[in-house]
């Protein structure tokens, strides 16, 4: 059963995570872009070699002396493109790699300033259509040129004129309403669902019997249940999303339907919660005590369960950050800054 589950979470992050943009300025040539200096790692983007040691600050060790990081070796199994990984809150590099499994070393930078960054792009149009990747439909973010329209008409009914918008109100206003258009509800296939490499989806014969006994909560076929929580046209059309993966399909399906460049991100802890070895690994490791104290807080809550969240990232800000995918819908979480308590991390 684990098996299945890990391999779908791979699955996901192949498909929707995206690569940096190795174009973007670097003006003192250190590897690392000029945004990220200033944002991320808290270095000088004007000198190689911010403090005079003689190694610059693109290398992989100095890059986190400017700046507290939590450092995690985790092993993800296959498929999975590391490259996808790399994003204005995180570096990775793999450590080693199996038939079966890739293992990652993991920086990861809490204290990143990333959000205060993004700013709106009223030409978003030219920046978004560099990033064909994010905007095409996928197997479960399936939107259709009739999805367009009737979002777009329903927008404007709600007074929203998407093609007058800039990208930032555009996707706080598109967010909102959709999210008020569906009615939560919350249901099982988002964890029981594999898929085939065209993309279809089925149910691994090993997880048949969970589902079976999940779905008579429900009086729904299998089919119905995948449209109502894996299908962003299908949780469109009968108004409804369910969990935070279901709900960032369907958000990911819609905003790529208005032309704005979309992933869905899966995070996953930094420890097993119910490993006693691997929380004591925390209670050493993380120094930072506001850190320690926000995961401390987090663990209890979740202890001998497995949690992980999903949330979307948006491109926007295009003329402040060159073309990358930047996270937007501000006020929603980010792994950079949000509260493990929040209560919005459960609201996609
Ligand atoms: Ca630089
Ligand atoms: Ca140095």
């Amino acid at each position: 059963m684990q098996s299945a589950i890990t391999t779908f979470t791979a699955t996901t992050l192949t498909c929707l995570l995206a690569a940096q943009n190795p174009a973007e300025p670097d003006r003192d040539n250190d590897g690392l872009s000029d945004f990220a200096e200033q944002h991320k790692y808290r270095t000088d983007p004007g000198q190689r070699d911010s403090d005079g040691d003689g190694i610059p600050d693109g290398d992989w060790r100095e890059r986190r002396e400017y700046q507290y990081t939590v450092r995690v070796v985790a092993q993800v199994m296959k498929p999975v493109t590391p490259a996808f990984l790399d994003d204005d809150y995180q570096d990775i590099r793999v450590l080693d790699e199996t038939a079966d499994h890739v293992e990652l070393e993991v920086i990861l930078y809490p204290f990143n300033t990333v959000a205060t960054a993004i700013a709106a792009d009223p030409d978003w149009r030219q920046n978004a259509a560099r990033h064909a990747e994010w905007l095409r439909p996928g197997p479960t973010s399936d939107w259709t040129p009739q999805l367009r329209r009737e979002l777009l008409h329903a927008l404007a009914q709600a007074g929203i004129a998407a093609d007058r918008l800039d990208d930032k109100s555009l996707v706080e206003q598109a967010s909102r309403w959709l999210c008020q258009h569906a009615r939560y509800h919350d249901g099982f296939s988002t964890f029981l669902t594999a898929f085939d490499a065209a993309g279809k989806p089925f149910i691994p014969e090993e997880l048949r019997a969970a589902v079976d006994r999940e779905r008579l909560a429900d009086d729904l076929t299998l089919e119905q249940q995948w449209q109502r929580e894996l299908s962003a046209t299908g949780m469109f059309e009968h108004a409804v999303r369910g969990s935070c993966s279901s709900s960032a399909i369907y958000l990911s399906g819609c905003l790529r339907a208005l032309g704005m460049p979309t992933r869905t991100i899966l995070c996953i802890p930094i420890v097993d919660a119910s490993d006693d070895a691997e929380l004591h690994l925390l209670q050493r490791g993380l120094t930072h005590r506001g850190i320690a104290r926000q995961v401390r807080s987090a663990i209890d809550r979740i202890r001998g369960s497995w949690s992980s969240h999903t949330f979307n990232e948006v491109l926007v800000g295009g003329s402040l950050a060159p073309p990358e995918l930047r996270p937007a819908r501000p006020g929603h979480p980010r792994s950079g800054d949000v509260r493990p308590d929040d209560p919005r991390r459960h609201v996609p």
